[in-house]
């Protein structure tokens, strides 16, 4: 990072894509580094950013065997379901479904959308349709799968067609906003695209330092604040603005971890969303939230707070790679209809994979 300060001046060298500048104390530079697009067609016009989303989607590279051990602690929670449904019959229906209910509790499910489940087994149960413990066990795992995609089936990034395209990146503290951030601009990058970053955590004076270490890294320009404890809405303005004027593609905002519960740092969000849409209309294009796997239902009223005040349009389910709990997403998914966008596994720089419901559904059922 000191390296990164100190660099006198900008240093480019065009043709591996390999970039390196300091950091923009705004007011922003004037110098305009050019940067040869991979793209073949230019944004603003047609198609530009909509194949930007399905390409990251499609190459984050799924790495099911992370996210498979992430989720033991939730399997092994949920392999009771495969011994109560082995000695299953029509007559035993009602005590299965209670221990099946106690199952799904148990790994945060959450009571709303575990009677949901139950209650719909009950009635194809009785109404005959289900007839063996395999397909009763197959028709619960159908009905998560059906309630991970089609109430959250846009997995893509959808990020308009002006440019620069703005993504927002909120979350409580430390639940990884800074890194998932460092790690889209890696795929985004790697899909040639040009990456401004706004260092929008303007609370902890570390924040800009360790997202300066993510620019270097994934070699991406950035805007710092001048000084500490400067408005969030404020750079993220002036980061913008340097991205219009500077023919960025996309533009990354950092914020500051707050809790759902903090009713002024809440507000601020507004207003960071409120200055960013004054430089290009119709931005943020995505807020994603940034939720902690581990978290457990405590994700659920984050997830209900944070969309209510800003409108969520995605979610980033990090740290599947530690101990996460996997029935809560479920429920943030059913009760808000937002979907998974990314997940994270580590704390490297590709470990940010595209959200897949069906692989999700196989890691948390054995
Ligand atoms: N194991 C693991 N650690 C992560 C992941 N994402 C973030 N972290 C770690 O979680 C901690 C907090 O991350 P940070 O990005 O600073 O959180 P922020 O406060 O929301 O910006 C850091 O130590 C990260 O390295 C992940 O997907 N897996
Ligand atoms: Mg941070």
């Amino acid at each position: 990072m000191a390296s990164l300060l100190s660099t006198p001046s900008s240093k480019a060298v065009i043709g591996t894509v390999l970039f390196k500048h300091p950091p923009t104390r705004f007011p922003p530079v004037s110098t305009t580094i050019s940067f040869p697009s991979r793209f073949k067609c230019s944004a603003g016009q047609t198609g530009f950013f909509t194949r930007l989303g399905r390409l990251i989607k499609e190459k984050a590279k799924n790495d099911v065997e992370k996210i498979f051990s992430g989720f033991s602690k939730t399997r092994e929670n949920l392999a009771v379901i495969d011994e109560l449904l082995l000695y299953w019959n029509l007559a035993d229906t009602d005590r299965v479904l209670d221990d099946l209910e106690e199952a799904l509790l148990v790994s945060d499910f959450g009571p709303k959308i575990t009677i949901k489940i139950v209650e719909s087994l009950r009635d194809d149960i009785y109404g005959g349709k289900l007839k063996s413990g395999s397909e009763i066990k197959d028709a619960l795992k159908r009905s998560v799968l059906d309630l991970l995609t089609k109430k959250g089936n846009k997995t893509e990034l959808q990020l308009g067609f002006r440019k620069p395209a703005v993504i927002m990146i909120v979350g409580v503290n430390g639940g990884g906003k800074t890194t998932s951030l460092g790690k889209l601009a890696h795929r985004l990058k790697k899909e040639g695209a040009k990456i401004l970053m706004a260092a929008g955590d303007t609370f902890r004076a570390a924040a800009s330092d360790q997202l300066e270490i993510w620019a270097e890294r994934t070699g991406s320009d950035i805007v710092v604040a001048e000084k500490e404890k400067a408005k969030a809405s404020s750079v993220l303005s002036q980061a913008v603005k340097r991205g219009k004027e500077q023919g960025f593609d996309v533009v990354l905002c950092d914020t500051s971890g707050r809790l759902h519960t903090n009713y002024s740092l809440m507000e601020e969000l507004v207003a960071c969303k409120k200055a960013v849409s004054k430089v290009v209309p119709g931005a943020p294009n995505e807020i994603l939230l940034v939720l902690d796997g581990t978290t457990g239902l405590n994700m659920l009223p984050q997830a209900r707070e944070f969309n209510d005040v800003v409108g969520i349009t995605g979610l980033i389910l990090t740290k599947l790679d530690g101990s996460a709990r996997g029935g809560c997403v479920v429920s943030v998914v059913d009760e808000l209809s937002i979907p998974v966008k990314f997940v994270g596994v580590g704390e490297g720089v590709e470990d940010l994979q595209a959200f897949n419901a069906e692989e999700f559904v196989n890691a948390i059922f054995s």
